[in-house]
């Protein structure tokens, strides 16, 4: 009787411990941190300015894997600082926003587009023309570090107005 008892509890004991593995192997591997994987960064370009531009805006589009993420920074070697921003519309002007980092829901796409996000550099160190590379590092909270090359693209004055450039009058 006694024997018996021991050989039960050491099956639910060997059970318990087969779920505890389980469950282990299953947090980690959603714990882990993704390097880069979880978000992909796609159509990433900055549009042209004219050559004593120092202010150029990049344009992408964010697409979050199946965790909430944050995109918290972006840095290139050739401009001093990136922001991001948002422009807004209120009573006819137009304003940029600084924004101190963008959420990205599970599965969410996010795209910066002229008229609306973009990551601003600041203070670009050479100009740029078309055709013309920009390595960005984008810094996710869960994904860390996203590396993209954004190509120059002239800005395409558009039928709505032909605003060629959205950030005309934007001062830093
Ligand atoms: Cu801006």
């Amino acid at each position: 009787m006694r024997k018996m008892a021991h050989k039960t509890l050491a099956r639910v004991i060997a059970a318990v411990l087969l779920l505890l593995a389980a469950a282990t192997a299953a947090g980690d591997t959603a714990a882990a941190p993704s390097s880069g994987g979880a978000v992909v960064v796609m159509d990433a370009w900055v549009g042209e300015a004219p050559p004593a531009a120092r202010n150029l805006a990049v344009y992408l589009t964010l697409k979050n894997g199946p965790r909430n993420d944050t995109l918290l920074s972006v840095k290139t070697p050739l401009a001093a600082a990136a922001e991001l921003h948002q422009t807004r519309k209120a009573d006819g002007v137009t304003r940029m926003q600084k924004q101190s980092g963008i959420t990205l829901a599970p599965g969410e796409e996010v795209q910066f587009a002229p008229g609306g996000r973009h990551v601003m550099l600041i203070g670009v160190k050479r100009a740029l023309k078309a055709g013309d590379r920009v390595p960005l590092t984008l810094k996710f909270r869960r994904a860390g570090n996203v590396d993209v090359q954004a190509e120059v693209r002239p800005l395409q004055p558009d039928a709505s107005g032909g605003q060629a450039d959205p950030h005309a009058g934007h001062r830093h």
